[in-house]
């Protein structure tokens, strides 16, 4: 859990002084909430002003704020931090209190909101607000906008929140090493109105990658396409948090892409609808269905759904390759070959350790126990109730259940399927007879064949 040590104290100190505006004094700044864990927290509910459902952060937290007169204050410090990538692995990555990518920012359209951004990192730093519609000098743009925050020092940040929606932080120094460190956070606007796009249910996660080379804690910051884990929330499979959903729920998923790529997020059971971007809700009527939903770079989007059929749905990125952990993309395909003596060939003339991909497929990796260096994930790993997930990267599961508590987001186990539901074996395939043709009906009418022969001019294929 998240301290709040000094924060509620500093609050009641501070409820006098209602009347703030312009600059506010160093002593007044609130202490900043800080987390070592990396489970999902639950959801922050407020305490004061309008009412609304509060988002879950997979594998995350929302950051706890005070009330100064009529602003809603909240304290981020950009530090670098050690964030777990999934059990077996750890990271050396920037974040912002404690963790990659940051707490979760939510409050409520119209709020006045004055955000105190101290940088700990070894250099200069700013903080933009994606998508937020706000003054210019707000914007966060390090040498257009406003000079840098220098390490050390705590710039202040304080705009009106126009319009609800999902928008997303990060910095805009040196930008392209920050972000590859981890530096990113969600900013959720609540509607002013509880009824409007109310769900019961609202996850969050961010997609990021990673480039860290086995064995090391490090991510590469150079590295432009060639990632080697491909995260949501700076955690990979098996270390995401499941959607763990009550079956009736209305269900909204955010997601925001700040790696270099698109990611086709698909989830499986439903058909959801695409309600929101970062530029605000979709009207009702120009909703559209969907089962995957592309997020392009630089981006948000929001889909729901009812969650009416129990079970253990996939969500993942349909990229392949963006559902495995690390691994070399100079591995040879051996599909279908006859390696034995190729693979002692090869250990005699290169690598004693050489290692082939399998030659029915690779799917044999996922069971395989091999040694790796310390700090590296298995490239496919993860076990499901009925064996190997062969999986890694951006992947995770929607739990459906019936008879959940509201919010209880705990983990219900593996699906207990009804019987007769799950895809079978048959037992004897020879002793089932091989299914026969309805003999077709004799028929008194001349069939005419016409035979096409292919010409030069027609290229057949
Ligand atoms: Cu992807």
């Amino acid at each position: 859990m998240f301290s709040r040590r000094g924060f509620l104290g500093t609050a009641a100190v501070l409820a006098g002084a209602s009347a703030i505006s312009g600059r506010v004094q160093a002593a007044s700044i609130p202490e900043a909430p800080t987390t070592a864990t990396n489970t999902m927290q639950p959801p922050l509910f407020p305490s004061s002003g309008p009412d609304y459902q509060p988002v879950v952060t997979l594998n995350g937290w929302t950051l706890p704020w005070r009330m100064n007169g009529d602003w809603k204050e909240f304290h981020l410090v950009a530090e670098p931090v050690l964030r777990e990538i999934a059990p077996g692995m750890k990271a050396h990555l920037w974040g912002y209190n404690g963790q990659s990518p940051g707490p979760t920012i939510e409050c409520v359209e119209g709020d006045k909101v004055r955000i105190f951004v101290t940088n700990r990192l070894p250099e200069h730093t700013t903080v933009h607000w994606h998508g937020m519609l706000l003054p210019n000098g707000m914007d966060g743009v390090g040498g257009l906008t406003q000079p840098h925050i220098k390490p050390g020092k705590t710039f202040v940040y304080e705009f009106a929140m126009k319009k609800s929606g999902t928008f997303m932080y990060h910095p805009h120094a040196d930008e392209m090493v920050q972000m590859a460190m981890g530096m990113m956070g969600f900013f959720v606007v609540h509607p002013r109105d509880p009824t409007l796009h109310r769900v019961d249910r609202d996850f969050v996660f961010l997609l990021n990658a990673y480039d860290v080379d086995p064995g090391s804690y490090v991510p590469k910051v150079m590295t432009m396409s060639d990632f080697n884990l491909w995260t949501w929330n700076s955690r990979a499979f098996p270390g995401i948090d499941h959607l763990v959903v009550r079956k009736g729920d209305r269900v909204r998923v955010r997601v925001g892409n700040l790696t270099m790529t698109n990611h086709p997020i698909h989830m499986h059971g439903y058909h959801f609808e695409v309600t929101g971007t970062d530029g605000g809700w979709v009207a009702q009527n120009a909703r559209w269905p969907e089962v995957t939903i592309d997020i392009p770079v630089g981006a948000m989007r929001a889909y729901e759904f009812v969650a009416d059929e129990p079970g253990d749905w996939a969500i993942h990125c349909h990229k392949s390759h963006h559902t495995m952990n690390a691994m070399g993309h100079n591995v040879k395909t051996f599909i279908g070959a006859e390696q034995r003596d190729l693979v002692r060939a090869i250990k005699q003339v290169a690598s004693p350790d050489f290692m082939a991909m399998g030659s029915a497929g690779m799917a044999e990796m996922g069971e395989m126990e091999m040694p790796m260096p310390d700090n590296t994930l298995p490239m496919m790993t993860g076990f499901g109730q009925f064996g190997p997930l062969e999986m890694g990267g951006m992947f995770s599961v929607v739990k459906v259940r019936e008879g959940l508590g509201a919010n209880d987001y705990g983990d219900p186990g593996w699906f207990k399927h009804p019987a007769g539901t799950v895809a079978y074996e048959i037992e004897n395939p020879s002793a089932t007879p091989p299914r026969q043709l309805a003999p077709a009906a004799p028929t008194k009418t001349k069939i005419e064949m016409k035979v096409i022969k292919p010409t030069n001019n027609h290229n057949a294929h």
